[in-house]
């Protein structure tokens, strides 16, 4: 397979590159931590590590050193297609070279022959009540599929450390395949009285599942593919990526760690914004019959901040400006539906609320991120995330799909590189104000 023999030329050099700097500079100072830190939910205190992707707070996130338009621009697409090929973008993330349509599409491959979800995982689903948020049935899915893992049985049979990223990958390939089937299902529980999608091995993965959730518009598979790509990583602080690795770092296997990331996801000040966006737009839309003027839109967002209320989708803990995944997302919605009134709705947000946010003078960052767009995407292609029971969280599903990705490429090379368990220290308040006293 492409990616284990490219995995298997690469880890010895890395393994050799970690040790030379660790026997060299181990004591090396990199950062120091303060009580406000310490108070602030550990904001940007740099003590992790992975080279798959770095967020700028500027720049926004670059993966293996390509920002987001560079990827869309140099990541192979298939003929016909505007948007890259998501077997490319898993390809990049594993490897960090650029692939070429052919390895692009090997990857594809290896995921189309893995479609297989076991028929327990539906069981499980179907005895949940369709009621359930749509996070809780994907994450109780992924720990369903945990009985397939190569992982832990190879565990239990007695494997030598050096050769843990081998089945790591294994499981991480099965468990990519098969989240978009999953999804799908969800979808259709909620929406399609528990259809059971039909994969099709002949299609990349952003086209199956566009077909998978039968949005006949060829654009929509274009969607996916961008939707799947610009989800996927951002670097390892963020809540999904380092609860995922956290809990892998006790060597359980990709569907434990995998489910915990998922159920840090599901937070509204983390993928949830994307469902919480879109009904603050959805409120908007309603309460004025229509896109409002801006007065009454500034109106409208003064009266959510004044309610002790964030506004979805803006801000972030580490960037400061415009992320470019929504800048990606706009440029998409001008270019195919631009008089969406929801889509319109949605730009016209991005001129006042960071006035509104900059006015009020408490967020770091007044600017939108990633979720504030997302849903006004999918809602243009009929996908939708609210089901009779309300909000159902199905975006969050798909930011899941996504996120997925980049998790468990940094899994795999977490345990190339032997990661240990992570287990930091914790102070308690007494200890802190002796040390202000200090
Ligand atoms: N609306 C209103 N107030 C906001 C705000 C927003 N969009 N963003 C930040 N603030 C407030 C914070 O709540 C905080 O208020 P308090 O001092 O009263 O606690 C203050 O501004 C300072 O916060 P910050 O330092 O700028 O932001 P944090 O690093 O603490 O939090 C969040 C970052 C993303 C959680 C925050 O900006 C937020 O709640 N945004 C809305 C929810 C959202 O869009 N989440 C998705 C983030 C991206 C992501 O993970 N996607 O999955």
């Amino acid at each position: 397979m492409i990616l284990e023999e490219k995995l298997e030329a690469q880890i010895p050099v890395w393994r050799e590159r970690v040790k030379n700097l660790l026997a060299s500079s181990e004591s090396v100072v990199i950062d120091q931590v303060t009580i406000g830190q310490v108070y602030s939910g550990m904001r940007d205190i740099k003590s992790l590590v992975t080279d798959i992707s770095y967020v700028d707070p500027v720049e926004g996130i670059r993966l293996r050193g390509y920002s987001i338009a560079e990827l869309l621009t140099r990541l192979p697409c298939l003929p016909g297609t505007n948007i890259p090929l998501v077997g490319g973008l898993y390809y990049l993330l594993l490897i960090g070279e650029i692939p070429t349509l052919e390895q692009a599409q090997a990857v594809e491959q290896e995921w189309g022959a893995r479609y297989n979800v076991p028929e327990h995982v539906f069981n499980v689903l179907r005895q949940m009540p369709v009621s359930s948020p749509a996070m809780t049935m994907f994450s109780q899915a992924i720990l369903a599929m945990q009985t397939e893992s190569v992982f832990s049985r190879r565990y239990g049979e007695g494997m030598h450390k050096a050769d843990y990223w081998r089945p790591m990958l294994e499981d991480s390939l099965n468990m990519t395949a098969n989240l978009p089937i999953i999804a799908a299902f969800i979808y259709n529980l909620k929406h399609k009285e528990g259809k059971l999608p039909t994969p099709d091995r002949s299609l990349d993965l952003g086209a199956n599942f566009a077909q998978m959730m039968e949005v006949s518009d060829p654009e929509y598979a274009d969607l996916c593919r961008l939707y799947f790509i610009i989800h996927s990583d951002h670097e390892s602080g963020n809540a999904s990526a380092h609860a995922t690795h956290l809990v892998g770092s006790t060597l359980s296997d990709i569907y434990y760690a995998v489910s915990g990331g998922m159920n840090a996801l599901a937070g509204p000040l983390h993928g949830r914004a994307n469902q919480e966006s879109l009904g603050w737009l959805l409120d908007v839309y309603q309460q004025h019959n229509g896109v409002p003027s801006p007065e009454e839109l500034r109106k409208f967002a003064w009266e959510t901040l004044d309610a002790g209320q964030v506004i979805p989708g803006y801000g972030h803990a580490v960037l400061r400006k415009t992320d470019p995944r929504f800048t990606a997302q706009l440029e998409f919605g001008r270019a195919h539906f631009p008089e969406d009134p929801i889509f319109k709705l949605a730009s016209m947000v991005y001129d006042i609320v960071p006035q509104v946010l900059v006015e009020q003078g408490k967020a770091k960052n007044p600017w939108p991120n990633v979720d504030a767009i997302s849903g006004s995407l999918q809602q243009h292609y009929g996908v939708k995330d609210c089901d009779a029971h309300g909000g159902c969280g199905f975006y969050t599903v798909m930011f899941g799909v996504s996120r997925a990705l980049g998790v468990t490429a940094n899994a795999v090379w977490a345990r190339a590189l032997s990661q240990p368990l992570e287990r930091p220290k914790s102070l308690t308040t007494a200890m802190l104000e002796a040390a202000a006293k200090k």
